[in-house]
């Protein structure tokens, strides 16, 4: 079987880890402004990861790609990852909007599960961002995807998570099942909070 090697692995993901925390600060500094214009923050907490050797070379294998760096770099969209999690559902589109608007930002891919959520319900808006770093002598187009997803749907998504790796479960359909129930009723809570979040606003002013 074939494997990247660890030294390889090391020194791939540093420029990843670059463009990862360049998006980070962007997405810091987008939630400030906003909070300054608007009273309220659109981001309720981030989450970063690079994606481990094992299930980079794993994706690689599954999908019939060469497992190399080569093989990374032209097939993988995925080895810096960055989650944001937000209160309402309109905070995604609206953070989402601020961060492509950015003049250097290139948005590669965009798949929308929450206009069109999984079968299992899984709902969240992805991104593939390409994003200049700049290095001693040259300039790196990385690519790092972005999920954006509510609390609720960022609760529902651990969970599923969860109950997917354990094995053998009896009454896996009817599981499934009531799963998908979960995430059309996380999805209403959702669209109802928003709308008291808006009453509330629009008394306020
Ligand atoms: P990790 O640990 O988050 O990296 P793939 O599905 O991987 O063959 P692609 O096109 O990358 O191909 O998939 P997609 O649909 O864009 O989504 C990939 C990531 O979204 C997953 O990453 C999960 O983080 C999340 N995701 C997608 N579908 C589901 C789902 O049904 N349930 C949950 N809980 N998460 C999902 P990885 O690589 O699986 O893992």
């Amino acid at each position: 079987m074939e494997y990247i090697e660890e030294a390889d692995y090391d020194s791939l993901i540093i420029p990843y880890q670059d463009a990862m925390a360049n998006l980070m600060t962007r997405l810091d500094s987008l939630n400030n402004d906003y909070r300054r214009k608007y009273k309220n923050y659109p981001i309720h907490h981030m989450q970063e990861r690079i994606k481990k050797k094992e299930s980079i070379e794993e994706k690689l294998r599954r999908k019939g790609f060469e497992i190399s760096v080569k093989g990374i770099e032209e097939n993988l969209a995925d080895v810096a990852g960055i989650r944001v999690i937000c209160s309402f559902p309109d905070d995604i589109y609206a953070t989402a909007k601020m961060l492509t608007d950015q003049d250097d930002i290139r948005v590669i891919q965009v798949k929308d599960y929450i206009i069109n959520p999984k079968p299992n319900g899984y709902r969240s808006l992805h991104l593939i961002l390409e994003v200049p770093i700049f290095l001693s002598n040259e300039k790196k187009n990385m690519k790092v995807e972005v999920q954006f997803r509510t609390i609720a749907m960022d609760f529902w998504a651990s969970l599923e998570h969860k109950l997917k790796y354990k094995k053998n479960i009896e009454n896996a359909e009817e599981i499934s099942k009531e799963l998908q129930r979960c995430a059309e009723a996380s999805s209403q809570l959702d669209l109802r909070m928003q709308a008291l979040r808006d009453r509330i606003e629009a008394e306020r002013e």
